[in-house]
């Protein structure tokens, strides 16, 4: 049978050379893709930041059945489920300080808008009306809805769409004396100062909330400054600012803590997952509010039966995609599995900063836990070539790898062995070798 590729409109994909030379993937079982000509490729980006387990997991597969069975839907407006709270509270247990109050979406997109809009709703209720405008950073990344676009700092999402929120930007953390730095950069804390300038320029009264993410992803990887996430946190406290980190990556082991609020020791007011939430087997995203972001709606609503927040999805806290949260995060702890990326971080560390600063046209390495990214240097006046041929050129030899702007991204399985890291870092090694 030949695939008819026609009528699919493909995300955040060239469809027009897609379609050309397809790859297509038929199943996947551990850390490996099988795709439809038979080939066994290694999957070096835990699917898209998603599936730390490795995929096929059969928990999470039997959880998911057998919710199917039972419950296959519930109105979460004015309704709920057992799983729905079981998870709630399993997850705030797994949250740092008082984020206890877990607020379900199906995307890290919908965490991002959600985020947004109750940090705003927050300020209204307390009577400060003003504060409307969100300070976002360069480089940052909080998916595709509106006002995540909004906020977010990678131009070419903005480019077409237009803007919808009052918005400003810090600036990113990518400086060229921290190039080729293993971990956490030394230098940029002090890009943390810029907020200041802002609240100078804005007022703090019109100022709802800071929205980073504690680690960059999307971007090619960006670990924050020492120093940086705690200077924001500071000043967010000093100027009466709430601070949202987006973990849609980094939330459940990615940086070899339970969080990246945990692996850099600061909390935020309000945290943002999704991916890893469900090992990526079903959609699912959450916000987690702190206890007092949560009182202030529960606080001013007035009669009880009114809604205290005027938003959800009719998915929100899907019973199968509950079921499948349920699943992941037992096997996450009960497998220890953040505790394995930091143990296991330092073999990867060294792969990349070994096997990649020398070859041709690697302008900076960069990694965290178990988070890998490379820039190249632009081919001409074509910035976006070289990482395409370097991930078709993995592709061909068995390796998925991320490529997207200037850089090339890895995310091994929490669970990937070294042997496999090596295959990983060592055919893109190659495949540099091999540029022109
Ligand atoms: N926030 C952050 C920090 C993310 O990384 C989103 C929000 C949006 O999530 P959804 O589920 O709506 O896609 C993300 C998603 C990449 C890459 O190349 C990263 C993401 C998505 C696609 C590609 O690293 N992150
Ligand atoms: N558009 C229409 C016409 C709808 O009726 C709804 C939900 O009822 C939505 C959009 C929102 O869909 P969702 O709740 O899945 O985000």
């Amino acid at each position: 049978m030949t695939l008819n590729l026609d009528a699919y409109w493909m995300p955040y994909t060239g469809n027009r050379q897609f379609k050309r030379d397809p790859r297509i993937i038929q199943s996947a079982e551990g850390v490996w893709f099988t795709t439809s000509d038979g080939r066994q490729v290694l999957d070096g980006h835990s699917g898209l930041w998603t599936t730390g387990l490795g995929h096929g997991r059969p928990e999470i597969t039997e959880a998911v059945s057998r919710q199917m069975a039972e419950l296959d839907f519930c109105p979460p407006f004015q309704f709920g489920h057992p799983k729905a709270f079981e998870l709630a509270t399993k997850i705030a247990k797994l949250m740092p300080g008082d984020l206890n109050h877990v607020f379900y979406t199906n995307s890290g997109s919908e965490s991002a808008d959600t985020s947004l809009k109750m940090a705003r709703a927050y300020w209204q209720l307390k009577g400060e009306t003003g504060k409307t405008r969100f300070i976002g950073r360069e480089k940052g990344y909080h998916g595709v809805n509106y006002g995540g676009v909004a906020v977010g700092g990678i131009p070419t999402n903005k480019k077409l769409f237009g803007e919808v929120l009052e918005a400003d930007h810090l600036s990113h953390t990518v400086l060229p004396e921290n190039a080729f730095t293993r971990g956490m950069p030394s230098h940029g804390a002090h890009l943390a100062d810029e907020l200041e300038t802002l609240v100078e320029h804005y007022g703090a009264d019109t100022i709802a909330a800071v929205i980073v993410e504690p680690m960059g992803g999307s971007a090619g990887v960006l670990p924050p400054p020492q120093g940086y996430l705690q200077r924001l946190r500071t000043l967010c406290d000093q100027h009466n600012l709430l601070l949202i980190f987006d973990e849609v990556i980094t939330g459940f082991g990615r940086c070899g803590a339970m969080t990246g609020a945990d692996a850099f020791d600061v909390t935020p007011d309000i945290l943002n997952v999704a991916k890893q939430l469900t090992n990526g087997a079903v959609p699912m995203g959450a916000v987690i509010a702190s206890s007092e972001v949560h009182e202030t709606f529960m606080a001013n609503a007035g009669p009880d039966y009114v809604l205290e927040f005027a938003h959800g999805y009719t998915y929100s806290a899907h019973p199968v995609a509950c079921a499948a949260s349920l699943a992941a995060l037992d096997v996450l702890v009960e497998e220890d599995l953040p505790q394995r990326v930091a143990v296991e971080a330092p073999y990867f560390e060294s792969l990349l900063h070994e096997q990649l600063s020398d070859k041709p046209f690697v302008t900076d390495v960069r990694n965290y836990g178990f988070a890998g990214g490379i820039t190249l240097e632009a081919k001409d006046d074509e910035p976006l070539r070289r990482p395409f041929e370097v991930a078709m050129a993995m592709w061909e030899h068995g390796v998925l790898v991320r490529y997207g702007g200037d850089t090339i991204q890895m995310a091994p399985h929490f669970v990937m062995q070294r042997e496999q890291m090596d295959q990983l870092v060592g055919t893109l090694a190659d495949c540099l070798d091999n540029l022109t």
